[in-house]
Order: structure tokens, then sequence, then C-alpha cells
């Protein structure tokens, strides 16, 4: 007769599980097998299989490893001292004539190579995955021409295989426009669908793009050209929209079938139709209004009655949401908007795999998803979205692998 080992690689146990898969998904004093990477068998602990190796979690909560689905958070320079300028009283105007805003974190990172990017950036990474965060999209958008936004491309991917997350790209050229082609936003935009984001694409570089329609940024006509340019390609589509004000770009980036529109203090009846129809994802930055210390809120009871889905997300970048918890969105997108808690943690996991169209692979506990994983020591699921500034994650599993405490 011959002796059948164990099915399984590893079996975490003693643990209670919120799956995610319909609202919390709690299970209690339950077990979590994974294999090849991916989770193979859940369920109470009584039934738990047998597995090559066991891991005690002393009964600590797990859920889908953390998904922060918009960052800026690769990028150069320090925007402390136009803050700290403000204030001080100095206006706007003052900022922008002495060369501050958004083009001073445009000339600082062209200035940049991929290692000074890395060597920048690396840190609010690592504060990001300290809270479990296990998938992280990351924006172009600082570089604003081929070379520029392609190193900072290449230094999101690098994050990716030098620490423990799985990043997804994004190409965000439509973000400002470049002092080069100052007056000419149309040729800009042309020089994005006809250069930069082929080139970029060709590459490798360019999980889905995005614009900033806006406007300070681009014009509605002028996005659409931007989707056009990616739909050709292949390439899934995602908007800044209706941060500002309304320009319907909800539901532009719906008729493309997009894959989330973001922000939307602005958003519209009309925008929340086509979005639900699109089953287009509602990415809330409560990082930005919270910084900017706006007073229209996001429609989150009207995007709930319509049954779109929202993600919560950082926002991470220098100028309106210098961010690197995603935890504290969560609580800012409860306190903020009146989210609840279990909303909020489907904002930063099943939903927000959806608005990176990874919805099949990470995002809840399910057998035959990526075991991306997070241990915490809390008392209730609901304990994520309720403090402010605690970091109660004990441990980060990402494929199969086990990571613990606070890894580098
Ligand atoms: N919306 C924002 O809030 C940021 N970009 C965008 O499209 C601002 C970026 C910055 O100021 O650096
Ligand atoms: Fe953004």
């Amino acid at each position: 007769m011959t002796e059948v080992g164990p099915t399984f690689d590893l079996l975490f146990t003693n643990v209670h599980l919120a799956t995610m898969e319909d609202g919390y998904g709690e299970l209690s004093d339950a077990a979590l097998a994974v294999k090849d990477g991916r989770i193979a068998w859940l369920g109470k602990r009584a039934d738990a299989p047998a597995a090559h190796k066991q891991h005690d979690c002393g009964g600590a909560w797990m859920t889908p490893g953390l998904v922060d689905c918009h960052t800026h958070i690769v990028h150069a320079g320090n925007r402390s001292d136009e803050w700290e300028a403000r204030l001080n009283g100095a206006s706007y105007e003052d900022i922008a004539r002495a060369g501050g805003g958004i083009m001073s974190t445009v000339r600082a990172t062209r200035a940049a190579d991929v290692d000074g990017l890395l060597a920048a950036s690396l840190p609010r990474v690592r504060a990001l995955l300290a809270e479990g965060v296990t998938t992280l999209e990351i924006k172009s958008g600082y570089g604003l021409a081929l070379e520029a936004e392609e190193r900072m491309l290449r230094a999101a991917r690098r994050i990716g295989e030098l620490l423990p997350v799985r990043v997804a790209t994004t190409f965000l050229g439509a973000h400002a426009l470049p002092p080069e082609f100052a007056g000419r936003a149309d040729d800009y935009v042309s020089e994005v669908c006809e250069r930069m984001l082929p080139a970029l694409a060709q590459q490798g570089l360019v999980d889905a793009v995005d614009a900033f329609c806006e406007r300070i940024g681009f014009t509605h006509q002028q996005t659409a050209r931007v989707f056009a340019a990616a739909r050709a390609l292949g390439l899934p589509v995602k908007l800044h929209a209706e941060q500002l004000s309304d320009q319907g770009g909800a539901a532009l980036v719906a008729r493309f079938g997009g894959l989330s529109a973001d922000h939307l203090e602005y958003l519209s009846p009309e925008g929340i139709a086509a979005m639900a129809q699109a089953g287009t994802v509602a990415v809330l930055l409560p990082g930005a209004y919270y910084f900017l210390r706006e007073s229209t809120p996001p429609p989150i009871a009207a995007l709930r009655e319509a049954g779109v889905p929202m993600a919560v997300a950082t926002d991470c970048n220098p100028g309106t949401s210098p961010m690197t918890s995603l935890l504290l969105a969560l609580n800012m997108a409860c306190t903020l908007w009146r989210l609840t808690p279990q909303e909020a943690l489907l904002g930063a996991t099943a939903h927000a795999a959806r608005a990176l169209g990874l919805q099949d692979q990470i995002g809840t506990l399910a057998v035959g998803k990526r075991a991306d994983l997070a241990l915490w020591d809390i008392a209730r699921p609901a304990d994520l979205a309720y403090a402010i500034g605690f970091n109660p994650c004990r441990a980060v599993v990402n494929g199969g692998i086990l990571r613990t405490p606070h890894f580098s």
C-alpha cells in the first residue's frame, strides 16, 4: 500500500476569516489551506485537512490582503515646503509663480533616474505593506514625456520585484499639460495617444490607462481620444472624474467599459446610472478630500442605492494626498462620508480588486484565488476601519509565503 502524503502545502489554523465574499463573510474558528500559492481549502477548523506545514494563528483574524487601487506613489521631490508656506499665508498664486505645485513634482521626477525614483518611493511603499497591502496600483503622470514616464513605470514594476507586493501599473500621461506644450493641449494628447502610449504598452509597462478629466486637466473630448487609443491597444481604462467639477467623466469612462471612475465628489445622477450599467467601480479617495479641506462629499447614498461597487484608496501623491495608510483611508471614508465599516473593508479588498480588473485572482478568500492574505490582531473586522493611526497587522501572506511581522 502506498503512503499518500497531505495534499496541501500550508494550513492556517486557529483563525477567524473575513472572506469578503458576501459582506464580511465571517467564519469563526476556521482554517485555510494553501497549495501552490493559491487558496485550496477553507472552512471550520474542526474539518481542516492535513498539510505539510501548519501555522497556528493564535485566534487572529484573516482577511484578503488589502488592495490599494489608486496611488501616485512613485515620484521624486517633496512639497511639504509649499504646504507649510500656504499655512503661513502664501497663496496658490505665489506658489505657482515660484514654480510650485504639480510642476515641481514633474521637475523632480524628470531629474531622477529609476534608482532615484525607487529610493524616494520604497519607504512609502513599505509603510503601506506594513498595513497588510498585498496589491498596489501605481500611476505614472509626473514625467509627462516618453522617457520620464517610462522611468516611472519601470520603477513601479521594479517595486513589485523588490518587495512582496503585486503591482498594477497605470499610464497617466494625460495628468497635466507639460510646459513644452503650453497652449497646445491637443498636440500633447496626440503625443500621448500616438507616441507615448503605444511605446510604453509595447514594452509591457501598462496594465491600464487613466486621465485627469477636469477644467484644470483635460477636456471630455481629449479624454475620449486617450480612451480610444487605449482600447485600440486592448488596454482597460479608468478616470480621475468629477473631483472638482462635473465634466461628465464618469459617464464617459463607463461608455468605454472602464474599470473605475475615481474621486467623484461632483458625480451626477446620470454618471451614477452609467457606472451602474457598465459595472464601473467608484473609487473613493478621502485623503484628497481631507487634505484639500473639500466640503462636497461624493454621493455615497446614491451610489449605494444604484448598486455601484465602491472602493477606497489612498491616492498617495505629494500634492493632494500625502497618505501612506490605507487603514486611515478606511477610517476617513467612514467618518467623513458615512460608509459602513463593512463597505470600507470591501472597498480595500473585493471592490478594489475589481477596480483593477483582478477580481478573479484576488480580493476575497475563496478557493482558487491567490493566497494573498493579511492576519490581524483585532476583535472584529470593523476594527480595521475604527482605529486611527493604529496598525494591528500581525503578518502578511503573499502567494502562500508567510511574512512576519514587518518585512522589508
Ligand atoms: N488629482 C489630484 O488630486 C492629483 N492628481 C490628480 O489628477 C494632484 C497631483 C499633484 O498635485 O501632484
Ligand atoms: Fe489620483
